[in-house]
């Protein structure tokens, strides 16, 4: 076999035919494509007889249980043999295994690692890599590689390949969401599902405590490049003090990004283990991807992230001085520096409106 990211569905499909066990790992702090994704594949490996383990690096959010198959992943420091002990190894909508929790020896000593992922960034790491950065979302992509499988889609397929298209393109707001991405939409909504209840469930539902999570985010609320870059941070007190989980900041950096003025957005998470996740989005042309790329991460154009080491502080200036590589005509100075310090926005004075005013 050829190593390549020009590998494609029926390639997946010819690569597994004659394997019995498989081990499905989700990325960590899983999404709905990463979730909805791997379910499909899961049942339709299933439908063929095949014995499947889904696995999860960090739990699952919750407000995903609804899944068919949810109930089914296991924790991957519970499972009952290496990594090593099943005879292929699905990673699907993970750019690099290290985001599943797989380590270099874990891929190594295995016979069989097929790789599907739409990240332009995807380290091609797989025996198999079919890898497109024209999908929407990893959803697409199973939906071919289960058509090569020759199993017909169910009703519980669809809705987890609904919920993973439908998240990752915003509610088909997004532009990577294609006429292939509404024609996949139209074929799930003929086998049964419900757009407005999955819809209300998925896009407009939040815990108390994730709202409270907002309103103490946006005390952070801080712009440079004369407001086209806007950034917020979360960090262990502020969620402590809202009771709220690392999952509820997923999906939070989207706040300073609806600011009319700001082409690009970030958000600092402060994470248990001391690092800091640090997610980006933009706007037009802006390409979040390479700053993303630059500090040691990676992602799309306008959807990025990277995990860096420090003090929230010293990551923010690291991240502040990237993404301003973006703007080289913006002359530095007010409101550019004048946003508080993150974490600390009572004692230093200043937040600033979404109008580039003191508030
Ligand atoms: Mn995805």
């Amino acid at each position: 076999m050829n190593p390549g990211r020009g590998d494609t569905a029926p390639d997946v499909a010819r690569a597994v035919g004659g394997c019995s066990s498989f081990l499905l790992a989700l990325h960590e702090f899983p999404d709905g494509d990463s979730l909805g994704s791997n379910l499909a594949m899961m049942r339709a490996l299933q439908r063929l007889g095949k014995s499947v383990t889904l696995v999860a690096p960090t739990p699952p959010p919750e407000r995903f249980g609804f899944l068919p198959g949810f109930q089914d992943i296991v924790a991957l420091d519970t499972l009952d043999r290496p990594v090593s002990g099943f005879e292929c190894i699905f990673l699907i909508d993970c750019s690099d295994p290290g985001r599943a929790g797989l380590g270099p020896d874990d891929l190594r000593q295995a016979e069989l690692v097929v790789n599907i992922d739409h990240h332009p960034s995807n380290a091609l790491f797989g025996h198999v890599n079919y890898v497109d950065p024209k999908a929407s979302a990893a959803a697409e992509q199973v939906r071919a590689v289960i058509a090569s499988l020759g199993v017909a889609l169910d009703r519980e397929m669809a809705l987890c390949l609904y919920v993973a298209v439908s998240t990752d393109t915003g509610g088909f707001r997004f532009e990577n969401t294609t006429a292939e991405t509404h024609r996949l939409a139209a074929e799930l909504l003929d086998l049964g599902v419900e757009p407005g209840p999955v819809g209300e469930i998925i896009h407009d539902t939040r815990t108390v405590s994730s709202l409270r999570l907002v309103q103490r985010m946006l005390q952070t609320l801080s712009f440079a490049a004369g407001g086209r870059i806007a950034w917020v941070v979360v960090t262990r007190r502020m969620l402590e003090e809202c009771g709220a989980t690392d999952d509820e900041v997923e999906g939070l950096v989207g706040y300073p990004r609806m600011i009319d003025s700001v082409d690009v957005s970030f958000l600092l998470q402060e994470m248990p283990d001391g690092a800091v996740r640090v997610a980006l989005r933009s706007k037009k042309d802006f390409d979040v991807g390479a700053v993303a790329a630059a500090l040691g991460g990676g992602g799309h154009r306008k959807a990025a992230g990277c995990v860096l080491r420090g003090t929230v502080e010293e990551v923010l200036s690291r991240v502040l001085e990237e993404t301003k590589k973006l703007f080289p005509e913006e002359p530095a100075g007010p409101p550019a520096e004048a946003g508080p310090r993150p974490g600390t926005p009572e004692e230093d004075a200043t937040v600033w409106s979404p109008c580039g005013r003191p508030v």
